[in-house]
């Protein structure tokens, strides 16, 4: 096993999210508002105009998967299972502490999940058009944007004002760039930075309230990496540099992120929920919020679209700006869109990027690290 770069001060995806527990308690303690979310489809621009807190409650870890048994499915995604599981066991401090969770219609379990936990918590479920590029889609989406508006306004009894609405789009514009700017230090050829950094610090990000602390540790990390690779890693050989694609990597960022690199590739881009395809497409500034807002959203590039052709793009530029030797697709079990879309990624990556593919299908279990660390060490091989 190779060692993977990290930084002294790092701090692990678990660790971080253990510290916000303690920082949202004090935040509910001051009253402040919160509001659960989950999806990237999520307009976090109106729970920030709403002078709400958004925190994620994607549930990661495989213990209560069993409580969310008992009323779904066993043949059901993971991270729907551990994200139910954590709030009906009351064991999530995130969902615990969040007043009301906005949630939107995106894979059918998720969706039907929703109705579940909603007999928990006010849950505010945005309907999804299901596919962007339909007729009506955009008037349908902005009424639903409208909706979420008007529902904030009256659990809290608060007026979001255009102005509110505005600078919450500015602040997170630049928490955008920021983030981008972090990710695209992979680019650097090779890479002074481990892709199980870049994924753990992204995701850890969530549960950092304060955006403008945030950002000003992403501009600083982003300086401190371009330095070191001017020093340290400029004209030197790089290992096989993989792109990540397919399902949200959170909760199986040791079992998948950490194994290939310790098995000897660096992890440079993720071309999923992870990774900076979001980021890479601001609101615009200067049109009617709402609108823009909807118009924003509807441009995700997720496999419940039908048709998806956005991802194929994304995923083109990201393997030419990366420089990706292979393509790794994280498939999470019963994820059927994701499992579905993988047939054309794959013939879209070997035929007209020709380069090399693997699909690891997997769960929130330990129990198959044994096979996946096969797979990867064969894929890594071939690069
Ligand atoms: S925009 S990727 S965060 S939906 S993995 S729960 S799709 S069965 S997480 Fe996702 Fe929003 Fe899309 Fe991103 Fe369903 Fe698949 Fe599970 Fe998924």
């Amino acid at each position: 096993m190779e060692e993977i770069k990290l930084p002294k001060d790092f701090v692990t995806y678990p660790e971080a999210r253990k510290k916000a527990f303690l920082s949202l308690k004090k935040l509910k303690e001051e009253g402040r508002r919160i509001v659960g979310v989950f999806c990237t489809y999520t307009p976090w621009e109106l729970i920030e105009a709403a002078d709400a807190v958004a925190v994620v409650l994607c549930g990661i870890g495989e213990e209560n998967i069993p409580a969310a048994e008992k009323r779904l499915p066993k043949n059901l995604c993971p991270l729907i299972k551990a994200s139910y599981g954590s709030a009906a066991t009351d064991r999530c401090p995130f969902f615990y502490f969040s007043d009301m969770v906005l949630a939107e219609t995106t894979c059918d379990g998720k969706k039907k999940m929703y109705e579940l936990m909603g007999e928990l918590k006010h849950c505010h479920i945005m309907q999804l058009p299901p596919g962007a590029g339909g007729k009506g889609a955009l008037e349908f989406w902005k009424a639903e944007v409208e909706s979420v508006k008007e529902d904030l306004e009256d659990f809290y009894g608060i007026k979001i004002t255009e102005e509110k609405l505005r600078a919450a789009i500015r602040l997170r514009n630049r928490e955008r760039k920021a983030i981008l700017d972090f990710y695209e230090v992979g680019r650097l050829k090779p890479t002074p930075i481990s892709g199980y950094e870049l994924n753990t610090v992204v995701t850890s990000n969530d549960y950092a309230f304060d955006i403008e602390e945030k950002i000003k540790y992403l501009e600083q990390r982003t300086r401190e990496l371009t330095d070191l690779y001017e020093k340290e890693y400029k004209g030197k050989k790089s290992r096989p540099r993989i792109l990540i694609t397919g399902c949200p990597t959170h909760g199986v960022i040791d079992k998948v992120i950490r194994r290939i690199e310790e098995l000897g590739a660096d992890v440079v881009g993720f071309e999923n929920c992870c990774g900076p395809r979001e980021k890479k497409d601001p609101i615009d500034e200067e049109k009617d919020p709402i609108t823009a807002i909807a118009e924003k959203y509807l441009r995700v590039n997720c496999s419940v679209m039908s048709p998806n052709p956005g991802r194929f793009k994304a995923m083109g530029e990201q393997i030419d700006e990366y420089q990706a030797d292979g393509v790794i697709e994280v498939l999470l079990q019963a994820c059927h869109t994701f499992a579905i879309e993988s047939d054309a990624v794959k013939r879209f990556v070997t035929e007209e990027k020709d380069i090399p593919y693997l699909a690891i299908t997997t769960d929130y279990s330990m129990t198959d690290q044994g096979q996946i660390d096969t797979r990867i060490g064969a894929f890594i091989e071939l690069l």
